[in-house]
């Protein structure tokens, strides 16, 4: 049985993409802060199948002591899915704060890279692949996106760069980069269960459940076959935005 590295499995797309992963006989370390939520996981889906590795990303010590607790059965990662991830605040730059920048900064890029770093010698030697969930606003852009559009174009292509890197080692790359899936996401970054459900309202947007299956179709593939970059949008969400703001008013 192959083992999966799930980060922010307790909501959204990490959530469910452990579930298929599991349905589709993989095993699967999950990780998140919300221990409640990754117990549940283990209770729903088996203590044989899913390994809960509470800790902050953000936190190098935390995650340094839950890869080197890992049970020797889920040490061997086969896949890792860089998932964790957030926005915060829909300010302008000139409006943000820098403690939202930071945090963002510290999650979506520091925190993912170094535990690309950490797991790639493991990866290497499984032949694995790395799965990183990037997003469609770090190739378009759109009025608030600032510091979270920049970290997920840090996402998107240090993925691609991997691809480079890992040259004949086998190891596979993707860069997942969706659009909008109705998650925690916007009450996260907002703040407000009712601005979510007016985001979402009538867009029939992506479930996490649809980025999970694909995570799962693209760690079935065979091994001499590479997804580099895959862009998923909602059928009612494009990404037309030109603007042109006129001096009359
Ligand atoms: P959710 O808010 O539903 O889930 C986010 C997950 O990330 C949670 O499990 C959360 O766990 C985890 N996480 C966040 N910060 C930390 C941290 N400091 N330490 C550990 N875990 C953390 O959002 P989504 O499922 O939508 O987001 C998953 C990924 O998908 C993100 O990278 C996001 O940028 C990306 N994405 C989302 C899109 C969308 O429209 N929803 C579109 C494109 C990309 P916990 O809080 O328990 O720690
Ligand atoms: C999340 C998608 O369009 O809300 O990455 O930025 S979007």
């Amino acid at each position: 049985m192959k083992t999966a590295f799930v980060t922010g499995a307790t909501a959204g797309i990490g959530e469910a993409t452990v579930r298929a992963l599991v349905q589709a006989g993989w095993r699967c370390v999950a990780t998140g802060r919300r221990k409640e939520r990754l117990d549940a996981l283990v209770a729903e889906l088996g203590p044989d199948r899913v390994h809960a590795a509470i800790f902050d990303v953000r936190d190098e010590a935390a995650m340094d002591e839950a890869i080197a607790n890992l049970p020797t059965e889920f040490a061997a990662v086969d896949l890792l899915v860089n998932n964790a991830g957030l926005a915060q605040g829909l300010a302008p730059a000139q409006k943000s704060s820098l403690d939202d920048w930071q945090t963002m900064i510290d999650t979506n890029v520091t925190a993912m890279v170094r535990l690309t770093r950490k797991l790639l010698p493991r990866l290497i030697e499984r032949k694995g692949a790395i799965v990183t969930i990037g997003s469609v606003a770090g190739s378009y852009v759109y009025p608030g996106g600032n510091v979270y559009a920049g970290s997920k174009a840090f996402a998107n292509h240090f993925t691609l760069a991997l691809r480079a890197d890992l040259h004949g080692t086998g190891v596979r790359v993707t860069s997942i980069e969706p659009g909008m899936v109705e998650t925690e996401f916007t009450l996260v970054r907002t703040g407000s269960q009712q601005a979510s459900d007016e985001l979402y309202r009538g867009a029939d947007p992506m479930t996490g459940e649809d980025i999970a299956d694909t995570i799962v179709w693209i760690a079935g593939l065979p091994p001499h076959l590479n997804i580099n970059r895959l862009e998923l949008m909602p059928v009612n969400q494009d990404f037309a935005g030109f603007r042109v703001a006129r001096g009359d008013g």
